[in-house]
Formats: structure tokens, sequence, C-alpha cells
């Protein structure tokens, strides 16, 4: 193919599908119903592809479908599912049917689902496969096969894309029956062995191409040492590519289909290769490789091997939203012909489920034109969205193979809207730039943390192992209702102000008749923890439609940062100055920190990110400092996604905690001693940037610990970290209600590693998802757990 995109998005351009699937879990609508509700969206999905461009008859065109995550569509497919779930699967050929699907992917009763963990570095949520030696692993599930044929009779021959063998083994987790030194990669040979009956199979209905996504070999921070990743690649893609190809080496014992398969492309999305990857897949058979060349540079040529297969140049950002320069894209790819490839053609940088459909599904409008979301006019020509992206790869391609003349309109134009954007106002602030220029090292300091904690200690009278909450209690549906009507226009703003005050006087009084310690407002007035920050500041737009899947079935609007990032005037301020003149006891003050808001934003790509986080934690600054000045005497700055811009590669990781915890810091050391600076980090994977928390220099920090049971403190200790912790005693990811003894017992495995002293009794992360009848019996056993063991301390 001369042009193609590595995926697309699958959630709908009006959410449909989320809204078909959760239709079907609330048993309003059948199976057959979100089948067809499915079906037509794929079909309309790839003739949109092809209205946009790519080419209907060559496999240009991706079959990248989801119910919920293609990960777990690997599980199904081979109906590896954990024994848990055993009895889910069809007796005759171990498939797994729509329903099934769904209950390993969000549980059953005491059966926990699989575990949900970032893919990447980006904020989508893959489940993790748990693997032992006894996992069943076959070709079970034909969905794939269906779908190719149900694109066909639309009249488009699609390229079916799955998560590659390797990729596949080296992010499931070894399950809990396996013996130890057990790897999901010893299950390789099994799981290669399903993948070529899949193969035969979509030969034998006539796919041209197949596409397996092997983003593992672009990092080197998985437990797999890069050796045994190669080996792995070696022996799939022999068995993949070679011996299906050659017919010669086959011991066909599952049925009589021929031995043949597609043409195979393997992908390498979100980085550079491995150095040696781009080697061994030019070695093998496989017919195609698709590059990164937005994350990852130019691989230095020739490259033996490439001369009889295709080069994919992934030069169309699939992981962020602006326009490209199209001549200079060009340029990349025409750089690669030094690697010796037979043939060059021109994709995305990765799969374009990561951005939005599309730009004119926006309202553009100047900033002051009326309520509800409208995008600043400019932004229209600045922008690619999926649809966009796909004009922009056929675009290239067209100028790949007619010659640029072919195409020179729309090379000009593109170069034009990415200049526009370098000289636009806004995009270079001069006072923004004066004063980031001006920060010394003492901006990025407080004072010693003895100093700071008996300031603190005088200031809140608090009593040992103090209780509190992250921040956001239940979001009823009153509150969404509220929102929902101001943001239209139909609710005027002192309504709607009275309705959230009115809210957070209920959270008070609950608060206070549970006996908490440090009080929060509850966040009622924020519909994202990214977002609202977002509509607070300049330099940032946020969209109307611009939603881009998280997992399953829910979604974010990731904000667009667009320019230089000042705080027109006081965010939180006026919402935690209400609460405190509410009740006698501390409030916290809650704002999320620099590095989440840029990870959960797309982020602009004309500077440093560092500089960028310096920016945003300067505007924080100047929040913190007003709510300092309003009496608030402890402030919580959240990153919840400090681990996930962890850069893929170990080299480029120091660099990258550097600048990260340098923009906390920046945010929260202009406070004095005697305030008190909170954080709180969720998702667990904490192990690589333990040292990083230490160097947050946050005065207290709340992490999740319940579902590992405490892990995380005796790791905490041993980096040396000496300052508050309060490790989640309270699981707040299921409805269960904790017992008042289950609280105990995991306080006291804390208090066993660290200095008691030092203990905080929190829930695990914020309530906002959780349920009143849930959340109010939860607390109140962790305050009376909180209140026995001060009794015994
Ligand atoms: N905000 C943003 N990104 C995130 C989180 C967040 N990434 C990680 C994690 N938290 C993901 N978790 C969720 C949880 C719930 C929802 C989305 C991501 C969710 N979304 C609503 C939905 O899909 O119906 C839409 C929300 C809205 O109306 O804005 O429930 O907290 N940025
Ligand atoms: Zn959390």
């Amino acid at each position: 193919p001369g042009g193609t995109i590595l995926g697309y998005p699958r959630i709908g351009r009006r959410r449909e599908l989320k809204k078909a699937v959760e239709s079907f879990w609330a048993g309003r609508t059948d199976a057959v119903d979100l089948e067809v509700t499915a079906g037509t969206l794929r079909r309309e999905t790839a003739r949109r592809l092809v209205d946009l461009g790519l080419n209907p008859d060559d496999g240009s065109v991706p079959g990248a479908f989801s119910y919920y995550d293609q990960v777990l569509d690997v599980v199904a497919l081979l109906g590896a599912v954990p024994e848990r779930f055993r009895d889910l699967l069809d007796e005759e050929d171990g498939s797994l049917e729509l329903d099934g699907y769904f209950t390993v992917a969000r549980g059953r009763g005491e059966d926990a689902p699989l575990e949900m963990t970032k893919w990447f570095d980006t904020n989508y949520h893959y489940l993790v496969p748990e693997i032992s030696e006894t996992t069943p692993v076959s070709f079970a599930d034909h969905r794939v096969v269906r779908e190719y044929a149900e694109a066909k009779e639309a009249g488009v021959t699609t390229r079916p894309v799955l998560v590659g063998p390797v990729t596949f083994l080296a992010l499931s987790k070894a399950a809990d029956e396996a013996g130890d030194g057990f790897h999901p990669l010893d299950r390789l040979d099994d799981v290669v062995a399903a993948y070529a009956d899949l193969l035969r199979a979509l030969a034998a209905v006539g796919v041209p191409w197949v596409q397996l996504d092997e983003p593992a070999l672009v990092t080197d921070s998985l437990d797999v040492p890069a050796e045994r990743l190669h080996d792995a690649v070696r022996s799939a893609y022999r068995a993949l590519a070679t011996d299906l190809a050659t017919g010669t080496d086959d011991t066909d014992d599952t049925d009589d289909t021929d031995d043949e398969r597609p043409a195979i492309l393997v992908t390498a999305p979100f980085g550079g290769l491995h150095d040696d990857a781009l080697a061994l897949l030019a070695a093998s058979d496989v017919d195609a490789i698709a590059i990164d060349l937005v994350k990852g540079a130019v691989p230095a040529g020739p490259v033996p091997g490439l001369e009889g297969k295709t080069l994919v140049a992934g030069v169309i950002d699939g992981h962020n939203v602006w326009r490209a320069d199209l001549a200079a894209r060009l340029d990349v790819v025409g750089s690669l012909r030094p690697l010796g490839a037979g043939a060059l053609a021109v994709g995305t940088s990765t799969s374009l489920l990561h951005v939005p459909h599309d730009v004119e599904d926006e309202v553009f409008a100047e900033p002051s034109a009326g309520a509800g979301t409208t995008l600043d006019p400019r932004l229209r020509d600045w922008l690619a969205f999926a649809d966009q992206k796909v004009g922009e790869v056929a675009t290239l391609a067209r100028g790949l193979a007619e010659g640029r003349d072919a195409v020179a309109d729309a090379l000009a134009a593109s170069s034009a809207a990415v200049a526009s954007r370098a000289t636009a106002a806004g995009v270079v602030v001069p006072a923004v730039r004066d004063r980031a220029a001006a920060l010394t090292a003492a901006d990025f300091a407080r004072g010693p943390y003895a100093e700071r904690a008996s300031a603190q200690a005088a200031r809140l009278n608090l009593p040992a192992l103090p209780t509190t909450t992250i921040g956001s209690f239940p979001q009823t549906p009153e509150i969404r209702k509220a929102r929902a009507a101001w943001t239209k226009g139909e609710l005027p703003d002192a309504d709607y102000s009275a309705a959230m005050r009115a809210e957070i006087g209920r959270v008070v009084t609950l608060q206070e008749e549970l006996g908490l310690d440090v009080l929060v407002h509850g966040e009622p007035e924020r519909n994202d923890m990214v977002q609202y920050f977002a509509e607070h500041l300049d330099g940032f737009a946020v969209t109307a439609n611009g939603w881009v899947q998280s997992y399953g079935s829910r979604c974010v609007r990731p904000p667009i940062l667009w320019g230089d990032v000042q705080r027109p005037a006081p965010i939180t301020v006026e919402w935690s100055a209400y609460t405190a003149s509410l009740t006698e006891k501390p409030v916290k003050g809650m704002l999320t920190g620099p590095v989440t808001i840029l990870a959960w934003s797309f982020v602009r790509d004309d500077q440093p990110l560092g500089d960028t986080a310096n920016q945003v934690g300067l505007a924080l600054r100047d929040e913190i400092a007003d709510l300092e000045a309003a009496g608030i005497g402890i402030v919580q700055v959240d990153e919840p996604a400090l681990r996930e811009l962890l850069p893929l590669r170990r080299a480029d990781q120091p660099a990258y905690l550097d600048w990260s915890v340098g923009s906390f810091r920046l945010a929260t050391s202009g406070v004095e001693p005697a305030t008190q600076v909170h954080t709180h980090l969720c998702y667990s994977e904490f192990g690589e940037v333990i040292g990083a928390i230490d160097g947050l220099d946050a005065d207290v920090t709340s992490v999740e610990a319940a579902r590992s049971r405490m892990e995380i403190v005796p790791e905490l200790a041993d980096a040396g970290y000496s300052r508050g912790i309060g490790p989640g005693v309270y699981d707040i990811h299921s409805p269960r209600v904790p017992s008042a003894d289950e609280v105990t017992e995991l306080l006291q495995l804390a208090v066993k590693s660290i200095d008691p002293a030092l203990v905080w009794v929190n829930p695990d992360c914020g309530l906002k998802t959780r349920r009143y009848a849930e959340v109010e019996p939860a607390l109140a056993h962790l305050v009376a757990a909180a209140r026995e063991a001060r009794a015994t301390l």
C-alpha cells in the first residue's frame, strides 16, 4: 500500500460504541443489537477511510475494531482466559461469547477482572493477560475473519490488525498458578501456532495483508531482557512468515487448509526500534515494516534484507493533534532511501486511536461568543485529528508516487499553516518567557523538612494517624445535570454556583459527622481533573467532541495546549475558601500537578516538554499562593500520571524525572513552612519512579496501596522516604465496602514498615466514581480503624 494508517478510533464519532456497549451492559439491549450497531460503525469507518483517500482494494484500510480493548481481543482470539473465567469458554471450540468477553474485562462478583494498565506512554489502558503453563491457547475466535468478510461485502478490502504475539506475551503477567520462574513468553510456540492458524484462515478467505503490532520492540523497560525479546521475534516470525510462506516445515496437525498466509506488516509504534530489532525484522520473511519517525529517528542504512520489503514511514503523528508540515515530512520519507527498502510507503507513527475523530466536529468561534465549548478559529487551520491525518497520509502517498509537483498546493498550504502557528499571538507570550527565564534554583526548593514539619504540627494540631480523603466525592446525577445545564447556558451562573455550594455544604457536614480530620470540598464543580484546569488557563483549548478512548467504554476529552500558559484569575480559591468558612477543621485545597496536566492533554510540539511544564508549574504556584493567602493551610497537588510519561527508553528517564519533578517543585515550593503540601499518586507500579516520589519533596504523599497490600510502604522506606505517607487503606476501585477489621489489618501492615508518626489514613484514590451508599460506611470504617490504632500506638 502507498499510504496507510495503523489504526483508527473505534468508539464512534458520537461515541456510538460507548453508548451501545453500556446499554448492553445495563440489559437495555441484547448482543444482537450491539453487534448490529458495531457492524454499522465498522462499515461506516471503512467507507469513510476510502472517502478520505485510502485505497479500498489493496489492504490499505485497517480493520482495527475492538469492543473493549485490543489486548483483550487476543485473549479472546486464543481463549486464553484465567482459571477463574474458564467456565465462560465454549465447551466445543474454546471461544468466548461477547458476554463472557465483557466479564473478563469487568469482573463478576468475587472474580476480579483482568488488571488494567497504561499502553506504552499513552493515556489508553489495556487489560493485562494472565498466562501460565496450563492456560488454554488455540485459534478459538474467528471474529477477525468475520469482520474482514463484512467489510469486503461492503466493498472494502481491509487489513486485519492484531497485537503481535511477542508484544502480547511480553505484556502478559504470570497467572497465580504458574510455577516459579515461569514467564508468559515460555508459551510463545503455542501462541504462534494459534496465530499461524489464524493466518491460514485469513488467507483462505483472500485477505491480502495482516498487521501485527509489536511496540514491545521500542521499549527497554519491560521486565524482559532485549535478547529474550529478540529471540522471540526471530522464532515467531520464522514460524509465521517463513514457514507459512514456503510451506516446507509444516507438520500440519490442525486441519487441511493450505499453508498460505497474507502478507505480513509488522509495526513498531511509540518510539525508535531497538538497535538490532530493525535488522532482525529485515532479516525475517515479513513483507513490510512500519517504523515510527515521529518519536524515533531515521535509522542508518543500508539494512540487509530490506530490499525485498516495504518500509512504511510513520511520519504522521498518531499521538498528537497538530497538522503536519507535509513538505518536511515528505523529506523524511525520502531520507529513508539509503536504507535500501524494496518500496517506501507513508503511514502514521501509531494507531489514530489516540486522537479524536474530526476537527470538523468542533465549533469554531471567538472566545467570548456565548456559552459552551468553542475553539479559537485559528486552531482550525493548525489541527489535524484522525480524519485530517488520513488526508495527510493520502497526500504524502500521492507525492511519493507522482512527485512533489502533483501535490504542490497541499504541501504549501500545510507549511503555511504550521508557519502561522509559530508567529500567532498567544503562542509566545513575552511575560511568560521572561518569568521562566528569571527562575533560579531557589524557586525549586523549600526549607528543611524538619522545620516545616514542626511549623505544620503547631498550626494544624492533628492527631496521630490523621484521616483524610483524596479529594473528590461521588459525582451525583444532580451535580452532572446542573453542570450540563450550565454548560449549555440553560442554568444561570448564580444558580449553578448555589447548587455547587449546597453540594459542598453537604460534603462538609458528612465529613464532620464521619469524624475525618482534614476536610475537602469534594470537587463537585470539576468535570475532569485536567480539563477543569485547562478551561481556566490561557494557552489551552478544550473541545466539544474530541473524545478519545481511555479504557473500555470510558473516554476523555484531552485539552489542547497550544500557547504559553498563564493563569488569568484564581481558579479554585473561591470554592476552597467557601469550604473553610463552613468548618473549624483544616481544609485541603485540591490541584492537579503540571506533569499530569501535560500527560492528559495534547501538548505543543514546538518546545521541550520541560519548558511547558514549568509554565504550568508557575501558574499553579500562583494558585497555591492565593490559596495560602486565603488561609488554606494544606494544599494537595496530584500527580497520578508521573509514571505514565516516563520515557520508554531507560537512557531517557533521568532527564524526564529531572524536569517533571522540577515542575512539581516549582509549583509547590513558594509556600511558607507552615503550609503543608500533599501529593497523590496512583496506578501502582511505582518501582521506576520511587526515587522521584522522594524528589517531589511533598510533606505528605498518598499512594494507591490497598490492592497490593501496602507493598509500596517498605519500598518507599527503603528508598529513604521519611516524610508523611498516606498508603490507601480502602480500595475504591471496587464497590466492596471494607470492614473496619480489614482497614485495621492494612494499617498495621503499614506501620510495621515505616515510622507510625508519618502515617496518614486515607482511601486509595478519589471517590468520584463511587456511590454514597458505599462511601459512607467505608469511610466510617476507615475512621474507626484509625481511632482504634491511635489508642494502641
Ligand atoms: N482524567 C483524564 N485522564 C485520565 C483520568 C482522568 N486517565 C487515567 C484515568 N483517569 C482514566 N480513568 C477514567 C475514568 C472515568 C472516565 C474516564 C477516564 C469517564 N469518562 C466519562 C465517560 O466516558 O463517560 C466522560 C467524562 C466527562 O463527561 O468528561 O467516566 O480522571 N483526563
Ligand atoms: Zn488516585
